[in-house]
C-alpha cells in the first residue's frame, strides 16, 4: 500500500516536471515520495491514529491527499494532471534514461506527444538537432525503446505472484473448491508474465466463472463460459495483466494441471513420449484408445510415461529429461541456513543489526552477514573507511551478545569505475566475508564492466560477486559483461557468485546460474534485504535457481556454519 501510495507522489512530481512546473515544486513532492518509501510505521495504522500530518517532512495538504488514496485509491491532483497532458505523455516515463525535463522539452520544442512522434523525431534527426541533444543521448534514447519494445507487455514475477495469490483467496470465497492451483509461466517460476492462469477442479464450472469474472477490481471481461473465464485486472495501477481461469472435473484436474504449466516445449516433447507408447495425451488425460491411464493426478502422467517427475521451474525443455538428473538434489528454501547479503541503517536499510539476527533467527536461520554500503555509495549512504571500522566492532560486539545466530562482519564493497574496490585490503580482510557489486558507471567501455568484475573476483578477499550483471527487470538493461568469462574466473579464484532474490533484480538470472554451476562455479542465494521482511524474498531466488538446474550442494549458505566458517576461510587461500 504504502509503494503505491510513494509511486503516486513519484508519479505527480513526474507530471508536474512534464507540465514544465518548476523543480522546486516536483522536488517537494519527489521528497514526499522519500518519506513515504522510508517510512517504517503502517500508513493504515497512523492514518487510524489520525496522526499522518504529524510524519515529519508530510504538511497538511500532502497529508489530505495521503488520505484521500488511501480512501479512495486516487489522488484527484494526479488524475486531473494526467487529463492535462496528451495520453501518450506520460508512458516515455517508461523509456530507461528519460526522464520528465527531457521529455517536457521535446513536447514543448518539437510536439512530441507519444512513442511514434519520438521515434520518428530520432529517424528524421530532429531530435539530434535540439539544445543539449548530440548524436549520444539521441542512441541512448533509441537504446531504452529498444529494449523497452522486448519487455513491455510482460509482468514481473514479484508483480505478478501476489496478484494471483489474491485472486485464488477470492475464488475460495465462492465455496469448498476441490482443488485450485496456478499453472503456466507463474507456477514455473519465470522472471516475468505474460498472462495469469488459474485452474480449479469443480462441478459448477459457469457458477464458479461467474464469481470471478465478477471480481471486483476487473477491467475488462475476456470471456466467461463453462469451462473458461479470462479478465484483465490491474497490477499496481500501472499496468493490467490478463487472468485466465479454467475449471476442469477433478478426474481431469492432474492433466490440465499438467498441460497449462507449460511450458510448450516441454509438452510437446511429452506429447512425443506419450506417442511413442501409443498413447494419446492431451489437457483431460493420458489416454489408451479410450480409455483413460491417467489424469487426476499430475505426477502420475509422468510416471506412465517412463520418465521422473519433472519439478514445474525445469519444464522448459533444457535437458529435463536427462535421466541422470537427479531432481531430489535441486535447492529448496528449506535448506538455507542463512543469507549473507544484508543492510542495515548503518547505510540504507531500515533495521538495526539485532533487529535483522531476530527476523534471520525466525526464519530458523544459523548464520547471517550484515554487508552495508562501501563509502562511493554516497546515496546508499555508503560508510567511509573509518565508520566501517568502527561498524565491524559493532557487528562483532551484536555477534557476541545475541545467542543462537552467527553474525558475519561483511560489506557490500563498490567495485569503482577504475576496477578497483572501495576499499583497502586492509578493512576486506578484517571482514569475515566480502560482497563487491558494481553499482555506477555501468556503461563504461575502459576498463569494462568484465574487467572490473574480473579484477574483484581475484582479490583474495572478495567472497561474492553481488548481482553480477547489475539488471532491473524492465528497467535497467544488463550491463555488457562477459558471462562465460566471468564464470571462468570465478570458478579459478573460487569465488561465489550470486542469486539475488530481489525480484527486480533476479541476477544471475536462470540460464546465467546454469552455466555456473555447470563450471563448479559456487553460488549464494542471498536476499540483499534493506528491512526485516525482506528476508523473506528469498523464494524468488530459489526459484531462480531451481531453474539453473542449481543444486543443494552448489549453494554456499546451505553450508552448516561450521563448514561454512572453514570454506570462507579457504576461498581466501
Ligand atoms: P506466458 O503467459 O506468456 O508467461 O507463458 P505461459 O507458459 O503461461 O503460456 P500461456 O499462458 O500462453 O499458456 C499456458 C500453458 O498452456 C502453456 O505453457 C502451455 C499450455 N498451452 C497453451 N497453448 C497450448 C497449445 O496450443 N498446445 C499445448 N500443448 N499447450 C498449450
Ligand atoms: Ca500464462
Ligand atoms: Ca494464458
Ligand atoms: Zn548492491
Amino acid at each position: 500500500m504504502v509503494k503505491e501510495l510513494a509511486g503516486a507522489f513519484e508519479r505527480i512530481a513526474d507530471l508536474l516536471e512534464i507540465s514544465g512546473s518548476d523543480t522546486f515544486r516536483s522536488n517537494s513532492y519527489r521528497r514526499v515520495s522519500r518519506i513515504l518509501k522510508n517510512l517504517t510505521d503502517d500508513i493504515v495504522a497512523l492514518r487510524e491514529a489520525n496522526v499522518i500530518a504529524e510524519i515529519p517532512g508530510i504538511g497538511k495538504s500532502t497529508a489530505a491527499k495521503i488520505e484521500e488514496y488511501l480512501e479512495t485509491g486516487k489522488i484527484k491532483m494526479l488524475e486531473d494532471l494526467k487529463k492535462k497532458l496528451p495520453a501518450g505523455l506520460p508512458d516515455l516515463l517508461r523509456i530507461p534514461g528519460l526522464g520528465p525535463k527531457k521529455i517536457a522539452m521535446f513536447y514543448r520544442e518539437l510536439d512530441v506527444k507519444n512513442f511514434d512522434d519520438l521515434s520518428a523525431a530520432i529517424e528524421d534527426g530532429t531530435l539530434a538537432q535540439l539544445d543539449g541533444m548530440g548524436a549520444k543521448s539521441v542512441q541512448k534514447i533509441a537504446d531504452g525503446i529498444a529494449f523497452l519494445k522486448t519487455s513491455s507487455g510482460r509482468t514481473p514475477f514479484g508483480l505478478a505472484l501476489p496478484v494471483a495469490e489474491e485472486l485464488a483467496d477470492y475464488l475460495r470465497e465462492f465455496g469448498p473448491i476441490e482443488q485450485i492451483e496456478i499453472a503456466g509461466s507463474l507456477r514455473r517460476g519465470c522472471e516475468t508474465i505474460g498472462d495469469i492462469d488459474l485452474l480449479c477442479a469443480h462441478d459448477e464450472g459457469e457458477a464458479l466463472i461467474k464469481h470471478f469474472v465478477a471480481y471486483p477490481s476487473v477491467t475488462r471481461v475476456l470471456a466467461s463460459g463453462e469451462t473458461k473465464g479470462s479478465i484483465t485486472i490491474p497490477v499496481r495501477s500501472e499496468r493490467e495483466i490478463q487472468v485466465d481461469l479454467r475449471v476442469v472435473p477433478s478426474e481431469s484436474f492432474g492433466a490440465a494441471l499438467q498441460y497449462f504449466t507449460g511450458s510448450l516445449d516441454h509438452n510437446v516433447h511429452l506429447r512425443g513420449l506419450a506417442q511413442k507408447k501409443s498413447l494419446k495425451l492431451n489437457e483431460w488425460g493420458l489416454f489408451s484408445g479410450e480409455e483413460s491411464v491417467a489424469g487426476a493426478e499430475e505426477s502420475s502422467i509422468y510416471e506412465k510415461l517412463g520418465v521422473a517427475y519433472v519439478p514445474p521451474e525445469l519444464r522448459e525443455n533444457r535437458g529435463e529429461f536427462d535421466p541422470d538428473l537427479k531432481v531430489d538434489e535441486l535447492i529448496e528454501i528449506d535448506h538455507l541456513r542463512g543469507d549473507l547479503h544484508m543492510h542495515t541503517t548503518a547505510s540504507d536499510g531500515k533495521n538495526s543489526i539485532e533487529e535483522m539476527a531476530a527476523a534471520a533467527k525466525k526464519l530458523g536461520y544459523k548464520y547471517i552477514a550484515i554487508s552495508d554500503h562501501s563509502k562511493s555509495s554516497v546515496i546508499a549512504n555508503g560508510l567511509s573507511v573509518e565508520r566501517m571500522w568502527e561498524h565491524i566492532e559493532t557487528i562483532h560486539e551484536a555477534d557476541k551478545n545475541i545467542d543462537g545466530i552467527k553474525i558475519f562482519a561483511a560489506c557490500e564493497c563498490d567495485i569503482l569505475p577504475d576496477a578497483t574496490l572501495d576499499y583497502p585490503d586492509d578493512v576486506l580482510a578484517a571482514c569475515d566475508l566480502v560482497v563487491a557489486s558494481v553499482h555506477f558507471a555501468m556503461t563504461r567501455k575502459k576498463p569494462s564492466p568484465t574487467e572490473r568484475t574480473i579484477a574483484a573476483i581475484e582479490n583474495p578477499y572478495v567472497t561474492i560477486i553481488g548481482h553480477p550483471t547489475g539488471r532491473l527487470i524492465h528497467k535497467r538493461p544488463a550491463m555488457d559483461i562477459d558471462i562465460p568469462a566471468i564464470v571462468e574466473a570465478a570458478a579459478k579464484n573460487n569465488t561465489a557468485l550470486e542469486v539475488n532474490s530481489s525480484w527486480q533484480r533476479l541476477d544471475l538470472k536462470d540460464t546465467h546460474v546454469r552455466m555456473a554451476v555447470d563450471a563448479g562455479v559456487k553460488i549464494a542465494i542471498d536476499t540483499d534485504a534493506h528491512s526485516t521482511d525482506d528476508l523473506s524474498r528469498r523464494h524468488y531466488g530459489v526459484r531462480t535457481a531451481r531453474r539453473g538446474f542449481v543444486r543443494k550442494q552448489d549453494v554456499i549458505n546451505t553450508l552448516p556454519l561450521a563448514k561454512l566458517t572453514k570454506w570462507l576461510t579457504q576461498s581466501r587461500e
